[in-house]
């Protein structure tokens, strides 16, 4: 199989998705670091719309988080990041297109709204996302600590970036995620103590100082 190389930037989440399927399918990577401050004229070529992650390997071009995770997890058999069945990949699927249409833009919401009353109403809509997802991982508790049973998989990682920067949320906005979500907490855990995750994690202190232009409403 030809090289790998994902072009990513250590603060973006996107990308950490992305570095963790990688990492996760045990797939040898180059790894590409893209300053967002600062992009190279070259990178324009790789991703026309300039963001990371972007995939490259050999002549073939792939950009989209969620969709290099898919090709990510199509490149070899083992091991299987979503489901065996086919109506359980469904359901991973749409929780997948849930962190990407509700929980990750709100998110962003909270994290950018400069009025209180905006703040309070995004706060309140983020813990009630919270209870949904803490809800749906006790319907499935008992079949193993990840969405999807014993193994971890592309839902996983389609939301976990978001937890490992949540300090930024609990700085910025003062919102801690309720202590009793437990299952919520235990799944977090979990994938704190995953390789993949505690080799390519950065500190809170360095996501603070990374989003402050988000959370003074300058991005
Ligand atoms: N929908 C994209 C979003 C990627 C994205 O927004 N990445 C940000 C960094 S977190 C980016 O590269 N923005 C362009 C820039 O900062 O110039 C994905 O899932 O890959």
């Amino acid at each position: 199989m030809e090289n790998i190389e994902l072009f990513s930037a250590r603060v973006c989440p996107f990308a950490h998705r992305s570095r963790l399927a990688l990492m996760e399918k045990n797939l040898p990577f180059t790894l590409v670091e893209i300053d967002l401050r600062n992009k190279p004229d070259w990178y324009s070529q790789i991703n026309p719309a300039g963001a990371v992650p972007a995939l490259r390997q050999g002549e073939f071009l792939l950009r989209e988080s969620l969709i290099v995770n898919e090709y990510v997890n199509e490149c070899c058999a083992e091991p299987p990041l979503l489901p065996a069945t086919a109506q359980q990949r469904a359901e991973a699927r749409l929780w997948i297109d849930y962190a990407g249409s509700n929980f990750v833009p709100l998110f962003y919401r909270l994290l950018t709204a400069q009025q209180e009353e905006e703040q309070s109403a995004a706060a309140s809509e983020m813990c009630r996302v919270l209870a949904v997802l803490d809800d749906e991982l006790k319907r499935r508790a008992g079949q193993g600590p990840y969405w999807f049973g014993w193994q971890v998989g592309l839902t996983d990682i389609a939301f976990y970036p978001w937890f490992e920067r949540w300090s930024v949320l609990q700085h910025y906005r003062g919102l801690r995620i309720p202590d009793h979500l437990d299952v919520l907490h235990g799944w977090i855990e979990t994938m704190q103590g995953r390789d993949a995750v505690r080799l390519g994690s950065e500190p809170a202190e360095y996501y603070i100082g990374e989003y402050i232009d988000y959370a003074a409403g300058r991005k």
